[in-house]
């Protein structure tokens, strides 16, 4: 029986600005796996990476070197703004390859059987709106799936990218069908979607010289923050057993050479006992020599000195937290997720254990719907006073979340019918009393060299 090819594709990023935050598509790229088990072929293009197997790399754009640890800029090129965004006076940009050298991967490959395509922010669909139109173009009849955060928070506006397929929520779960019935092969291999250690490793072979790969521990958070959309993505909360968790670390040291690891978890530090801290003893007892960085908000509310420690002796580099106000009123209605005491001895516990006040990043949420200046303002002096460095998260309204009404009568955009609208870039909740020059301002004061 001829072996069916996939092709996955991981859109460009069309945007204002965008900064490689250790991001990869870990999602296509754990379905890459499921599919191989299948005795699927499959291929991935990341048009993020303008590199194509074979070391050939994309000449018509300026490749920046990656920082220490694996993050950087994306090449970038400026394109016209949607319609839509037009009264915005930022420029817009096109993230990745060039197009061109995108169609020259497309002829250099086998014709796919079928084509999955992943979107993560649901302001980031132009990118895949436009490969979609390049692939019905050159693979006229071959079926397009797209999943991803997008497709699950923004189902009726994903009608309109010409897929033919729109699969929300965990791509595991359609994947029966699309092997069965999509083509027309067995279902040789199935995880138990209830157990996160039945699914195989990501395919990270597929990436083209990575500098790091995204690590994740469990999928869904037993919390429910007013502004997260987490709930909506995962049914529950499951963990991987840990110590197979560093086994994955270990495969990844041995057979690509990965020092760097990214956490992609929602609750990495939840219950400690569970999940990290038998994670770092073993892997101080193993003695491996790697960092992690943890780019999404870690719970300030679990930092105790062991594990602050334990962080330190076992390579964690890049630690931000998520902290959001300092205003205890706004902190309760939120979820309760820090309070301001939890933030004073989780700061002092990581200095004790080494770490110095940069490298102890606090996010503070900025631009929720009715929020004033001045709550922002005196959460950063606040932070500042702890001797940690305060990173405003300018907020994104997204659909099916706690605030996403209030933001909806709030913002000066339409943000039920155009979800570019919900680009975290534009404050799109700004108001008399947090203008973006306002907002300037506050990031100005971030930068004060306080600490
Ligand atoms: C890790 C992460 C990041 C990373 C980067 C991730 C990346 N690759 O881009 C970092 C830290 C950089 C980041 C930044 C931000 N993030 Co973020 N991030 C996440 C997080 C926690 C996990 C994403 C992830 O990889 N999950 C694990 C993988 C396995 O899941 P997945 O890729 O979604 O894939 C599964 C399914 O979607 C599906 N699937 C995916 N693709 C496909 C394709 C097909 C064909 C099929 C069938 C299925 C399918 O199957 C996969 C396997 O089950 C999510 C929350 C969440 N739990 O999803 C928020 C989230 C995506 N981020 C969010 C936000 C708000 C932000 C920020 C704006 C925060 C801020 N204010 O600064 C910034 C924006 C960055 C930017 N440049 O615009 C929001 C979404 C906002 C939006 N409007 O879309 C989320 C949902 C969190 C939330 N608050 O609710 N983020």
């Amino acid at each position: 029986m001829h072996k069916k090819n996939v092709l996955l594709i991981n859109p460009w990023i069309y945007d204002f600005s965008a900064y490689d935050y250790w991001i990869k598509p870990l999602g296509l790229l754990y379905l890459a796996s499921y599919l191989r088990k299948n005795e699927l072929n499959v291929r991935f293009i990341d048009c993020l990476n303008p590199r194509a197997e074979g070391g050939r790399t994309d000449e018509t754009v300026t490749i920046p070197n990656k920082k220490p640890g694996g993050h950087g800029k994306f090449p970038k090129k400026k394109i016209s703004t949607p319609p839509v965004l037009n009264g915005i006076s930022k420029k817009y940009h096109r993230y990745g390859m060039s197009p061109e050298f995108f169609q020259e991967m497309l002829a250099c490959g086998p014709k796919p059987d079928l084509i999955l395509v992943t979107v993560m922010m649901t302001y980031w669909y132009a990118g895949a709106f436009d490969l979609i139109r390049i692939l019905k173009n050159r693979f006229p009849g071959v079926p397009i799936a797209m999943g991803g955060n997008y497709v699950t928070l923004c189902q009726d506006h994903a009608h309109k990218s010409g897929a033919d397929y729109l699969l929300p929520g965990a791509g595991e779960s359609h994947l029966p069908f699309i092997i069965r019935n999509v083509l027309d092969r067995p279902l040789l291999f199935q995880p138990d979607l209830q157990n996160p250690d039945t699914l195989p490793y990501p395919a990270f072979d597929l990436l083209i010289k990575p500098d790091q790969v995204p690590m994740l521990t469990s999928r869904g958070c037993p919390f429910r923050c007013s502004y997260c959309a987490s709930h909506r993505l995962y049914d529950g909360f499951k963990r991987r057993t840990p110590l197979k968790v560093v086994d994955e670390v270990a495969h990844w040291m041995m057979t690509l050479g990965i020092a760097d690891f990214s956490f992609y978890d929602d609750a990495l530090l939840t219950k400690p006992d569970e999940m990290i801290i038998p994670f770092m003893r073993e892997i101080i007892k193993r003695g491996m020599v790697c960092h992690f960085h943890c780019p999404n908000g870690l719970h300030l509310r679990e930092m105790t000195p062991e594990l602050a420690r334990l962080m330190h002796k076992s390579g964690f580099r890049t630690l931000r937290f998520g902290f959001e106000t300092s205003d205890m009123d706004r902190q309760l209605a939120m979820g309760g997720k820090a309070t301001n005491t939890q933030l004073d001895s989780a700061v002092a516990y990581l200095r004790e254990a080494g770490y110095s006040g940069r490298d102890i990043g606090v996010y503070i949420l900025c631009g929720l719907p009715g929020q004033e200046g001045k709550e922002v303002c005196d959460t950063i002096r606040y932070v500042q006073s702890r001797g940690a460095k305060p990173i405003l998260a300018e907020f994104s309204p997204i659909p099916g979340t706690d605030y996403w009404e209030q933001a909806v009568a709030s913002s000066v955009f339409p943000l039920k019918e155009e979800p570019l609208f919900q680009n975290n870039s534009l404050l799109p909740c700004r108001n008399d009393n947090l203008t973006l020059t306002r907002y300037q301002e506050l990031k100005r004061l971030t930068r004060h060299p306080s600490i």
